[in-house]
């Protein structure tokens, strides 16, 4: 496994264009019986309660307010489908998951919508699990991890709020979770470390997605 793999100048730049392009809001799905057609590529931004992933959409679209972003946990209550229409994509910003403090029915309705999503979208191309930068893998994620396999459903882990910690701790928290990823056969073999707040990563998250999109022929 590797941490970086060389990007191109080319994939930098088609990521640029993919994520300078008007993105807006198409819909938000309580359940899986309001979700938009199935008639494009998406992916989807999953992981714990408050790890970052609305205002990571945000940073990644240079949008401020596209998704809400809250230091409430439990913010996003709904799967949220961004849109570009020519760079036929959706962007799926998903409630957290391992949110203790949410009323019990709400945690297994959400629940419920986050797995069979998760497990059953067919049009999904690659599912981005983030994990916050300071704390690591936790047991919360490896249930999500083990039906991402389960589903053989591709995804890769991003680390989040890297500004908050040092080089090394972040050489540490990189290292150990490329190793648990090794057992993970869904994984993808390389992880991203990123800062909404700094910006660091983006670029590469960008050409990430960018090259994602153009394997897929679109
Ligand atoms: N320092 C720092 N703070 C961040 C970063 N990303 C997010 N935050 C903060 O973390 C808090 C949670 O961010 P959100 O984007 O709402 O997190 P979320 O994962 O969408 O949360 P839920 O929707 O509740 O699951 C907010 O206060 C953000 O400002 C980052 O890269 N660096
Ligand atoms: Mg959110």
């Amino acid at each position: 496994m590797t941490v970086t793999e060389p990007i191109s100048p080319e994939a930098i730049e088609a990521g640029r264009r993919l994520f300078t392009r008007a993105w807006t809001f198409a819909r938000g799905s309580p359940d899986l019986d309001h979700l938009p057609p199935d008639d494009r590529p998406e992916i989807a931004f999953a992981g714990r309660s408050n790890v970052g992933k609305s205002s990571l959409i945000n940073a990644l679209v240079g949008q401020l307010r596209l998704a809400r972003a809250s230091n409430t946990p439990g913010r996003t209550q709904e799967l949220n489908f961004f849109v570009e229409p020519e760079a036929a994509l959706f962007l799926v910003d998903m409630p957290g998951y391992g949110f203790a403090e949410a009323p019990k029915e709400k945690v297994a309705s959400w629940n419920r919508t986050l797995r069979g999503y998760l497990a059953g979208r067919r049009t999904l191309l690659r599912v981005f699990v983030l994990i916050d930068a300071r704390h690591g893998l936790k047991p919360a994620d490896d249930e999500i991890l083990a039906l991402l396999d389960g589903a053989a459903v591709s995804y890769q882990v991003i680390l989040t709020k890297a500004d908050k910690i040092s080089q090394t701790a972040l050489a540490g928290v990189t290292a150990r979770t490329l190793q648990a990823l090794a057992k993970h056969p869904a994984a993808y073999p390389s992880i991203l470390a990123t800062s909404a707040e700094t910006g660091l990563g983006l670029e590469n998250f960008r050409a990430e997605i960018a090259k994602l999109l153009a394997s897929h022929g679109s």
